[in-house]
């Protein structure tokens, strides 16, 4: 009697025991196309020189991508600045963020204005937050720009250190139109820029005069990278912005500046320190209804604007 009460409490343990791991194995299974070894995008390169992957449409899997990411409960810290004129395009940034750009994860903005009052009121997710901080105005549209190194460089030591886990740094004069996503995520990240893809490099806009800290020389160069977008984990953009704004610095003293302010500075650093995931100008378009055959999606782009108009000096 006792042992066939034993045999049947080991069997039906038995049951539970292979029941528990069958639906483990069902939670776990996560349904995908097979990697291919041999198939790929052939238009374009998926990887520099150095290895780093180029993120284009059709080289990654969202969902797979999500669900690795999803895991490690990421914080994204994200920078825009908005000075002068430039607050009419917080409302379209955030508003189209909050439907394409890292959906469903934990993201932070913080944006710097001089006019915190003008900030409209955006509805924000689920784990979404946006935190504004007052800065002073700067008279120069160049030195706006320039300063954003130095603002970084503070806001990653004196806020983000146990915050968050990523940085992206974004113009604020842009939209989003697909999906930003975790696909971009890595250490060190740059965009190529969306005009000079496809150029020889002794064409590039690069900084071409020696007395500047950001000179490249004519056969010298990657890719030409966007200074509207660029990103990675806290310590290397920390090491990023101390950079860059240590080099401005140099040459402002020296009275001179670089043909594209912090983006020159910005395409020396990446010559400099490889980053180690690059974005394809899908992540940093031209315009919305800009056509060109590599490019299969629009994900981020730059709003048409009168310069002339929107910056406090020409
Ligand atoms: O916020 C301003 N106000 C200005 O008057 C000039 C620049 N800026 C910030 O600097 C914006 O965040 C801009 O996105 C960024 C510099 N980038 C540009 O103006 C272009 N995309 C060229």
């Amino acid at each position: 009697m006792l042992a066939r009460h034993s045999v049947l409490m080991v069997v039906v343990f038995g049951m539970v025991l292979s029941g528990l791991i069958y639906l483990n194995n069902i939670q776990c299974r996560l349904v995908y196309k097979q990697p291919d070894v041999l198939a790929g995008r052939t238009d374009v390169a998926s990887v520099s020189p150095w290895s780093a992957p180029i993120i284009w449409e059709g080289n990654f899997d969202s969902a797979l991508i999500d669900s690795i990411y999803k895991q490690h409960n990421l914080t994204i810290a994200t920078t825009v600045f908005a000075m002068g004129k430039y607050t009419r395009f917080v409302k379209d940034f955030l508003e189209s963020a909050e439907e394409h750009y890292f959906v469903g994860f934990r993201v932070h903005f913080y944006l710097f204005t001089d006019q915190p009052e003008s900030v409209p009121e955006v509805k924000m997710g689920e784990n979404r937050t946006l935190t504004i901080q007052k800065v002073p105005v700067l008279n120069r549209w160049q030195d706006i720009s320039m300063s954003r190194m130095e603002k970084l460089e503070k806001l990653i030591e004196t806020e983000l250190a146990s915050k968050a886990d990523y940085i992206f740094c974004l113009d604020v004069d842009t939209k989003f139109y697909g999906r930003w996503g975790a696909e971009t995520l890595g250490r060190l990240v740059g965009v190529i820029h969306p005009y000079l893809y496809n150029v020889p490099r002794n064409q590039f806009t690069y900084e071409r005069r020696p007395a500047s800290k950001a000179y490249i020389a004519a056969e010298e160069g990657d890719y030409y990278y966007a200074g509207a977008a660029f990103g990675g984990s806290l310590e290397d953009v920390h090491h990023l912005t101390r950079t860059c704004r240590e080099q401005l610095s140099i040459d402002a003293a020296n009275s001179i500046e670089a043909v594209w302010q912090e983006e020159s500075h910005l395409n020396k650093y990446f010559l400099l320190n490889k980053p180690s995931k690059l974005l394809s100008p899908e992540y940093m378009w031209r315009g919305i209804s800009e056509q060109a055959a590599p490019i299969k999606i629009v994900r981020f782009t730059n709003v048409p604007k009168n310069y002339a108009e929107i910056r406090p000096n020409p």
